[in-house]
């Protein structure tokens, strides 16, 4: 029917609000491997519409992982990998669907071929760039820093008073994996405002940092050793990059979710300005690539060139079909030849 590109929140919200009188069921659908800012927007817009008297349903396109799993341990909430049949039956009593923090039909798998062609309003509410047209409705703000903080705005417009601190403290969860604890350039004097509203509605953010970030495994810190004895650089360009493999995973009994967050220690070296990690994934036979990068350089362009990959300008993902071996060599090539220019 029609999107809208940078509009303001208040015609969003105003349009969502209509759309939303008319309606009982809701779904909403969160990217594949789910991060905290995708279960954080999730949830959030799920305990939102739940009192404003909707019958809510949260699909997971695969289930989280176990850190975060105090986020989504609702009835309410089930992943698409595990239960096909019960996503068929939400999907077809659903009368709106909502898609968040991701922008393409790749980016929640297989899950994409059931939504596809469904006649339900999808409203994608998102901050990747370049936003593929398969909803009714989308807000795309690629400047910024978490969906969490735009479904935040959303939902302030909508009704504020509805925002109580198991909200804020999804939203919270959000912005600060997304910002990398405020730290990254897509954090403003709004995204602060917002954590001061947050706190007003009595989050408890200590707790929530170590919810987030102190539950390694002694294996996962192990890993993260390994990942730091394997950096390697290349000289005078300020890359650095390091290798897991099947082998180095498999010892140190890898869950979905360990490496997260290994690729930006890489950011720590005095004169880095890129860090990338490759991680051999032998469920699906591929290497998965992460991109990081400061401020100015811009790794979704080079993910896009060379690994077929993209997403933001300083933290992006790719893969390679290749083996190890040949994806370093092409990798050591693209770079020499991307960041010499
Ligand atoms: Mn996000």
């Amino acid at each position: 029917m029609f999107g809208i590109f940078a509009c303001m929140y208040l015609e969003f919200s105003q349009k969502l609000n209509k759309i939303l009188e008319g309606v009982s069921n809701c779904l909403i659908i969160p990217h594949k491997n789910p991060d905290a800012d995708a279960l954080g927007s999730s949830m959030a817009l799920f305990v939102f519409l739940t009192k404003l008297g909707k019958k809510v349903k949260v699909i997971l396109p695969n289930s989280a992982p176990e850190y975060l799993e105090w986020m989504t341990n609702k009835p309410d909430v089930i992943s698409y990998d595990e239960n096909s049949e019960k996503t068929k039956r939400y999907l077809s009593n659903s009368q709106i669907i909502f898609a968040l923090d991701f922008n393409s039909l790749k980016r929640i798998g297989s899950l994409g071929k059931e939504i596809e062609n469904i006649k339900t309003p999808i409203i994608m509410i998102d901050h990747h760039e370049s936003p593929e047209k398969f909803s009714t409705l989308f807000l795309s703000k690629p400047n910024i820093g978490s969906t969490c903080e735009i479904i935040y705005n959303i939902m302030k417009t909508i009704n504020n008073k509805l925002i109580d601190k198991e909200i804020a403290t999804y939203i919270y969860s959000g912005i600060i994996t997304d910002t990398g604890s405020f730290r990254y350039p897509l954090t403003t004097a709004k995204t602060h405002n917002i954590t001061s509203e947050l706190f007003n509605k009595g989050i408890n953010h200590t707790k929530i940092h170590e919810n987030i970030y102190d539950n390694f495994s002694f294996e996962r810190a192990h890993l993260l050793a390994v990942a730091l004895k394997n950096l390697k650089k290349i000289d005078n360009l300020g890359v650095v990059y390091t290798i897991l493999t099947k082998q180095e995973l498999e010892k140190y009994n890898f869950k979905k979710g360990d490496t997260e967050g290994f690729v930006n220690f890489g950011l720590r070296i005095k004169g880095v300005n890129v860090s990338v990690i490759f991680i051999e994934d032998s469920n699906e036979d591929i290497i998965k690539i992460s991109f990081r990068s400061k401020e100015k350089i811009d790794v979704s362009k080079f993910a896009k060139k060379y690994f077929s990959g993209g997403g933001h300008k300083n933290a992006s993902g790719g893969f390679s079909n290749n083996s190890i071996i040949e994806t370093e060599k092409k990798f050591i090539a693209s770079v020499k030849e991307f960041f010499t220019r």
